[in-house]
């Protein structure tokens, strides 16, 4: 160990530490990711090169890359890298996280790591133009470090397997779930043993394409393990704590990648959800953003979970999503549960203002429904937020004006409500919807880097929630 590291150690906590203190106050966290920006962009030889000049001397065994997108407005922590990292860590592999969307100098960054030699490199990425700088990044690898064996895993690397493994220099493709998965695999390429024994990947060898076996759901429980505090820089962009307790949903929508990928629906235990919920607001910011599908698919552990906020006096405002048919199931005394217990926004997928477009793309849910959640909601002191889309397979221009005039109906009912957006609807690979999107003529992307130019996901017109945040 050298004289510098505990050093280096107490100014990484003084750090952390100064950073509670900025995100909570907002003035202090403009100014605090403004300046990060600033060093990182004009002080970068004197500041961050002196310190990375540190960092770079370690070496690690996986190098991870979360490639940046030409959507990139809300910056979460990348929880698809996190969630693979833990469980190598947990075995004693020395990881690093690559984000490009922070990280401007991300390409050194990359070979400064490479130099010392690594067992392999995952990369993460949706369909749409995340992909175009994924390939920029793996192509500049392989160029320089061509021996490097480079991982593709998330949605799109998922839908289409045999594509992406395709790509020149993509060797191998995770499907589904990468904590199992890559943790077999990292040790299979360190130890080079037979790629064939590893379940859930798809690989080159010998000018072939090879497909193993399927691999087994996990189970949420044994691998809830992401290090809140690690991530705290990413509350200076983004002023809200994010959290999974589940995966899948009980929803099967047909426009959604979602129940394709993950069909399978499973959860995380309450007590272990309480546990996470102390740990992340210790880092100052009291709210609470679940990203999980369907939050309230099991209602019997949502309200295990109310109960132990309860219980354990835990005061924090929750926002989360759920299903309109959902909403209009609940009584009155859950709703006033949930306001009592934080939940202070409630996201709701309307998506159409048509029944027939409702039933097309399998919602479970009528315009009425909708009319009457938002009515409930209003009630209830809960912001409802709605999330609708246009430009489905055999979708009319009169449909669409069905669901203009809803969303206006919407806010005139309740004039507290949000529209998120109003997305166009994006033929996603894999999803039932897709298939009749080529009925209808549409002619897919034929390879990897052809799917980057999908840029359908613009909206037409932009959030109201951001606002609020700030
Ligand atoms: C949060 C979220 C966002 C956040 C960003 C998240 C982030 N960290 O940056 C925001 C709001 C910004 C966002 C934006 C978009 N999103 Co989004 N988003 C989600 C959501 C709800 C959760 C994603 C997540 O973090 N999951 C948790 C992690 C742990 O799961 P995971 O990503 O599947 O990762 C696992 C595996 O895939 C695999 N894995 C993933 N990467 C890798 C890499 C390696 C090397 C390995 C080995 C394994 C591996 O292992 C992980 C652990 O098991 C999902 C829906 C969902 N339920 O997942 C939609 C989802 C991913 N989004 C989707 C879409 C369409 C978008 C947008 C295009 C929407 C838009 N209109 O702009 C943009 C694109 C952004 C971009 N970068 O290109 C689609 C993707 C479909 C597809 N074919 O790619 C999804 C599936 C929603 C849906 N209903 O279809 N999104």
């Amino acid at each position: 160990m050298r004289i510098i590291d505990p050093i280096m150690k107490l100014l990484r906590f003084l750090k952390w530490k100064l950073m509670q203190y900025i995100i909570r106050i907002p003035a202090l966290r403009y100014l605090g990711f403004e300046c990060d920006a600033f060093l990182r962009k004009y002080w970068s030889k004197l500041f961050y090169n002196l310190t990375n000049a540190y960092f770079d001397k370690r070496t690690y065994d996986v190098l991870l890359i979360y490639p940046k997108s030409d959507v990139d407005k809300s910056i979460l922590p990348p929880y698809s890298l996190l969630s693979v990292a833990g469980p190598l860590i947990k075995q004693g592999y020395r990881v690093k996280i690559i984000d490009q969307r922070i990280d401007p100098k991300c390409a050194n960054h990359i070979a400064r790591i490479l130099k010392r030699g690594i067992i392999c490199v995952g990369v993460t990425f949706y369909t749409g133009s995340q992909i175009k700088y994924a390939c920029q990044l793996i192509d500049y690898i392989k160029e320089h470090y061509p021996s490097v064996k480079i991982i593709a895993g998330g949605f799109h690397a998922s839908l289409l397997p045999y594509q992406t493994v395709q790509y020149n220099n993509i060797d191998i493709v995770v499907i589904g779930e990468g904590e199992r998965t890559f943790l077999d695999l990292v040790a299979a390429i360190e130890k080079n043993t037979d790629l064939n024994d590893i379940h859930g990947i798809i690989f080159k060898e010998d000018n072939k394409i090879i497909r193993t076996r399927k691999r087994e759901s996990i189970n949420l429980n044994d691998y809830y393990a992401i290090n809140h505090s690690a991530i705290i820089k990413y509350n200076l962009i983004y002023p809200i704590n994010t959290l999974f307790t589940t995966r899948g949903c009980n929803g099967n929508c047909s426009f959604c990648a979602v129940p394709v990928l993950y069909p399978e629906r499973r959860t995380v235990r309450p007590e272990l959800v309480i546990e996470k919920i102390k740990e992340i607001l210790k880092t100052g910011i009291q709210k609470i953003y679940f990203l999980d599908d369907n939050f309230f698919a099991d209602f019997k552990r949502v309200e295990e979970i109310l109960n132990l906020i309860i219980e354990k006096k835990l005061d924090f405002s929750w926002w989360a999503e759920s299903r309109i048919d959902q909403v209009l199931k609940w009584e009155d005394e859950f709703l006033i549960k949930l306001k009592k217990c934080g939940l202070s926004r409630l996201y709701l997928g309307a998506e159409s203002g048509s029944d027939r477009v409702l039933k097309m793309i399998n919602k479970n849910i009528t315009v009425d429904m909708i009319i009457n959640a938002n009515l409930r909601l209003k009630k209830s002191g809960i912001i409802a937020e709605f999330t609708f889309m246009a430009g489905f397979p055999t979708e009319s221009p009169s449909e669409m004006k069905q669901t203009q005039d809803l969303i206006v109906k919407i806010k005139k009912d309740n004039p507290r409500s949000l529209i998120w957006r109003l997305n166009k609807y994006t033929p996603y690979p894999g999803t039932r919807l897709f298939d009749l999107c080529l009925n209808d003529g549409f002619s897919p992307p034929e390879s990897l880097k052809e799917w980057s130019d999908i840029h359908f996901y613009r909206s037409a017109y932009d959030s109201e929630y951001e606002k609020e945040l700030y």
